[in-house]
């Protein structure tokens, strides 16, 4: 049976002086744009269209809270990859996502969504380089699966594993999904709930 659970969007932050005082925890899901993080989230909460608070114009630049449950939030952040020009790895990534991500005490776990039917992209690692070098705890989640068959799906999460583990020890949790199909929805959203109950 699936897994109801309550939703509420709870506001939008500029800064992250403006993310809500309380002691709830923040479960944060970031990507390039395209890569399907909206459908994600709504297909997660189950609610069509929640994620769309984030689409109107001008607040796609804005950390949006969605409460869940009473009990923790689910944060939509800005999508990154626009930006052509490249300097450091932190330089391609805006203030507002690296001052949330790596300064922000409310989050507590972070989902970099990657395109199942790409090869890893350069952005993405050098994302996941900035999350490694400052000990973010993150996981991965393959997103639009359902264009794949599970072969070309197996394929492209070994490729993924290689290449990480070119640079890293040990490799981050990992998910599949698709938004249309459904599927990952329970997995993902077991691991949030032991995440949110851990001391
Ligand atoms: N086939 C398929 N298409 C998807 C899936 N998730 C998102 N899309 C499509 O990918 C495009 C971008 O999705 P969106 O959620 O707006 O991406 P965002 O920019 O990361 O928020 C839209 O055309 C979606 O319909 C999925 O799981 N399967
Ligand atoms: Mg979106």
């Amino acid at each position: 049976m699936a897994i109801t659970i309550k939703a509420k969007f709870k506001c939008s932050s500029e800064r992250i002086s403006q993310v809500p005082k309380d002691n709830l925890r923040d479960i944060a899901f970031i990507g390039r744009s395209n890569v399907g993080k909206s459908s994600l989230v709504n297909m997660l909460t189950g609610i069509k269209g929640l994620a769309k608070v984030s689409c109107t114009p001008g607040k796609t630049k804005l950390i949006n809270h969605f409460i869940i449950n009473d009990s923790w939030y689910l944060v939509d952040l800005p999508g990154y990859g626009y930006a052509r020009v490249s300097k450091t790895a932190r330089g391609e990534f805006s203030k507002i996502i690296t001052d949330y991500v790596l300064k922000c005490e409310k989050m507590y776990f972070l989902f970099v969504l990657v395109d199942s039917r790409l090869e890893p992209q350069k952005i993405d690692l050098n994302f996941i380089e900035l999350l490694g070098q400052n000990g973010i705890p993150f996981g991965l989640i393959f997103t639009k699966t359902d264009k794949l068959s599970q072969a070309q799906l197996n394929r492209s999460v070994s490729t993924y594993k290689k290449t990480l583990a070119e640079q890293w020890e040990e490799l981050p949790p990992m998910f599949t999904s698709s938004s249309e199909k459904g599927t990952g929805r329970e997995e993902i959203l077991a691991f949030i709930e032991e995440c949110i109950n851990i001391e």
